[in-house]
């Protein structure tokens, strides 16, 4: 810069005093600051709640300074970045996550200790941030810590819903749903900025008109909504990188239609503007249904919309020739709900930038990737063209041209197969034509990836066979992982501290393989007694939990077995369930010398069920009848518990997860896409209970069958067992379970007669009757044997948590950037 530009920076960089300061002091005199300027409270008196704020801002100016030098580093050094798009971000919590990656929770710590609080206590006090449903939304919120921590030049994309995930409320046994207005209390880790706003544009017309001797289209919109930008720092760990995630918030717009105003109808056109903000209010909480309702796709489209135009706002200000496009930018879809990406992007660089068709065509091929999280036909995301060509009618010419060739290009290489062009069609013929979110993915991305090994080789063989023999080279695998730094740092601070000691670095926690050492030392007496310790600390923490939600007193004696997820049929909570009767049934018939020798036992269940999910609403009722029966029966005692944790959230699980003994992931073979949950089990040292899905089979890998108690049937196995369960009937123990439950003996049995028919009666999809009888193997023999030998136990804890290195989304990411985003690490100099 020159002249006056220069004069002013000098002048705006003597007045700085330098970076924020982070001893006692200088944090005690800014939280104090904080409680009299930002939260207008007096420094003489003040609440935990008004602290809690107080300190979230003062950690808030830290990350806010740290991200403008990333930004601004980034913006000098020019780096081709990732764009992360998803409509569903978990991220839970952030003070501790914040404090510990910017390296100075102790800090405050010790600052607030001499103010005479407590940073424990203070971090309870936040909400928890629910801006999704389960597995695909964590895998957002763990990618973007590894994507700062590895000093990525990234940037995430989302929705920012008013209402997140509904609160999980239980009466009686039974889910109720109350609204998350997680806003109410504020939100100081994002900060809204009123400038970074766009036009998203909704129904109207497309026209043609003339231009250049030739012709272009128009899109004549009917309604016009502004997205503004929310920013939301995320800190990456042992480094100065802050990167940015992005979410969007509907506001009316002042190109609003103004013609209502001269109506005279001038209160409904007031309220009618304000029909806008609708677009970010609520998500969606089925996590695998879709049924083409007109305001998910309007949230789709808002995202996607003021998402494109940001990127190539950036773009073009510092260049001038979208040919460097590709170079410079790419755009990972996570799912098929931010697909509607691509025709915007060909929108935009057509009918706004004027490209011709096939240039914009050859960049959109180069920027997209994907992953896909799903395994069954039936959870694909389809579109009605009628609602699409309404509320978007521009994008369904685009898509329709883009369909059109590819259907030329299917003919060319199959020939004129007409099953095959009319399942790789992006077009759905039928009673309701609809347009395919993943065959147009598919299509358009250069890149499709699995989140597993096993799911890949679904996708290949099943889900997307006809697109695996077009383009055998589009698909891969990154197996997903989680990110420590939430996982067990924040969470296990004592794991931590342990695994640090013996390893003599905590370089792990950037370096998650450096774990394996610990298998050096897992028989050492010491370790093995240390590392009971913890655990223990960890299980008294989670039965203090368990009394303060539900009332029930739990012995940290007992094993503590898990079972926490959403709830589903296909992840089985249900043969859990049934198993944990089938105990209770045995330790009831039993002789009072033979009871004595039961491994006591605390089964812990926690999931929400969709709304609209009727069996999987039945299941938490049954688990609550079935609780009510054991836990007052007096011949059970402490021998058998059953606890209910009702609104599992991210939260929840950060304490239940270090305290859990074993955990279980059971879903029928070939059904888990990845599941991630076990990953952090694993971290913690918790043993695995599960049948051999999605990303378990991997973990088997790393640490051993004999690490893990392993049960039922196998992928290859599962469509020969289906057929087998229609005509045989059940196993002896499993029937007996079950009929306990159609018979009355915990209640409601017209209620519960539906679960039993969907086992009984609808041929045992899930194959919960063949696999019974190897789960309660797996149960007995396996798990409670294993844990009466503690030593042994503590072994097989040491050597989960030293295979458990794999499993750091840092590795996954480390993956993507390589083979599928061409990005490289950009890191902001200290
Ligand atoms: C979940 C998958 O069910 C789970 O297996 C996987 O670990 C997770 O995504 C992250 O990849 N919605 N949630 C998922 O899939 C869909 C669809």
């Amino acid at each position: 810069e020159s002249g006056e530009g220069k004069a002013k920076a000098e002048r705006m960089f003597s007045l700085m005093d330098g970076f924020l300061k982070n001893d006692p002091i200088s944090l005690q005199k800014d939280i104090l600051d904080h409680v009299e300027y930002t939260v207008a409270r007096s420094r003489f008196s003040f609440d935990d709640f008004e602290a809690y704020q107080a300190l979230s801002h003062s950690v808030r100016d830290r990350l806010i300074e740290r991200w403008h030098d990333t930004h601004a580093y980034f913006k000098r050094k020019d780096p081709k970045r990732l764009y992360f798009l998803s409509l569903e971000f978990l991220m839970g919590r952030s003070l501790s996550n914040s404090a510990i990656n910017l390296g100075i929770r102790d800090q405050y710590a010790d600052a607030l200790n001499q103010l005479g609080f407590e940073f424990e206590v203070l971090a309870e006090q936040e909400g928890d941030a629910a801006q999704g449903n389960g597995g695909l939304a964590r895998f957002s919120a763990c990618h973007m810590d590894s994507l700062a921590t590895m000093d990525f030049p990234a940037w995430g994309y989302g929705l920012r819903y008013q209402y997140g995930l509904f609160r999980q409320v239980i009466l009686d046994g039974f889910q109720h749903e109350q609204p998350d207005y997680w806003l109410n209390f504020g939100n100081p880790w994002e900060t809204e900025r009123i400038p970074v706003s766009y036009a998203v544009k909704f129904y109207g017309t497309v026209e043609e008109k003339d231009f250049n001797g030739g012709k272009c289209k128009v899109w004549v919109p009917g309604e016009t909504v502004e997205a503004v930008a929310y920013d939301n720092p995320i800190p990456g760990y042992g480094t100065r990188n802050t990167i940015n995630l992005r979410l969007w918030s509907a506001k009316p717009s002042d190109l609003y239609d103004m013609e209502s105003y001269d109506t005279g109808d001038y209160i409904n056109a007031v309220i009618n503007r304000q029909k806008a903000e609708t677009i970010s209010s609520v998500l969606y909480p089925d996590d695998r249904s879709y049924q083409g309702k007109e305001l998910r796709l309007k949230q789709q489209y808002f995202f996607v919309s003021a998402s494109v135009q940001d990127i190539i706002r950036r773009f073009k200000d510092s260049h001038n020739d979208f040919n460097q496009f590709p170079e410079k930018v790419a755009l990972q879809l996570n799912d098929t709900h931010p697909s509607l990406a691509i025709p915007e992007v060909m929108r935009v660089l057509v009918d706004e930038e004027l490209l011709s068709w096939k240039q914009a065509w050859d960049i959109v091929c180069k920027i997209f990737s994907c992953t896909t999280h799903t395994v069954v036909p039936e959870g694909l995301e389809k579109i009605p063209v009628d609602l699409l060509g309404s509320v978007l009618p521009r994008h369904l010419q685009i898509i329709f041209d883009i369909n059109l060739s590819f259907v030329e290009e299917l003919k060319k290489h199959f020939g004129l197969d007409f099953n095959r062009l009319s399942r790789m069609s992006i077009v759905e013929e039928g009673a309701v034509k609809s347009i395919r979110m993943a065959n147009l993915s598919i299509v358009c991305c250069h890149t499709v990836n699995g989140v597993s090994r096993v799911h890949l080789d679904i996708l290949k063989t099943k889900v997307f066979k006809d697109f695996y023999e077009l383009w055998p080279q589009k698909f891969h695998y990154k197996t997903n992982g989680v990110t420590q730094r939430r996982w067990l740092v924040v969470s296990n601070p004592g794991l931590c501290g342990l695994i640090s000691k013996w390893l003599g670095t905590d370089a792990w926690i950037r370096d998650m393989d450096l774990l394996m050492g610990l298998r050096d030392h897992a028989v050492d007496a010491e370790l093995q007694q240390e590392w009971k310790m913890v655990r223990r600390i960890n299980k008294i923490r989670l039965a203090e939990f368990i009394e303060a939600m539900t009332g029930m007193k739990v012995s940290p004696d007992a094993m503590f077995d898990v079972q926490i997820k959403r709830i589903h049929e296909y992840k089985r909570q249900l043969l859990n369930i049934l198993g944990i009767i089938y105990r209770y049934d045995c330790i009831k018939n039993m002789k009072e010398s033979d009871r004595r020798k039961v491994v006591p036992r605390v089964c812990i269940i926690g999931g929400k069920a969709a709304p609209g999910y009727k069996m999987a609403k039945k299941i938490i009722k049954l688990c609550h009848a079935v609780g009510e029966t054991i836990n007052n029966d007096s011949d059970i005692g402490d021998l058998l518990k059953l606890v209910f944790i009702p609104d599992y959230n991210v939260s929840v699980a950060e304490l239940v997860i270090p305290g859990s003994d074993i955990s279980q992931h059971i879903s029928t073979a070939g059904h888990e896409a990845s599941g991630t949950g076990s990953m952090k089990f694993l971290m913690n040292g918790c043993l695995l209970l599960a049948t051999a899905d999605g990303a378990t089979i991997e973990i088997i890998e790393e640490i051993g069958e004999d690490n893990m108690f392993l049960f039922g049937a196998k992928v290859h196995e599962v469509p020969k067992l289906r057929e087998k369960a229609q005509n045989h009937g059940m196993p002896l123990q499993f029937a007996r379970a079950l009929k306990m439950v159609r018979d009355g003996y915990f209640d409601y049995e017209d209620y519960f007669k539906s679960l039993c028919d969907s086992i009984e009666g609808g041929g045992d999809f899930y194959l919960l009757g063949n696999d019974f009888a190897s789960y309660l193997e797996a149960q007995q023999a396996a798990a409670d044997k294993a844990f009466v030998d503690q030593e042994r136990w503590t072994k097989m804890s040491i050597l989960s948590t030293a295979g458990s290195g794999r499993f750091s989304s840092d590795r996954t990411v480390g993956e993507y950037a390589h083979q599928t985003w061409g990005i490289e690490p950009c890191r902001c100099p200290f």
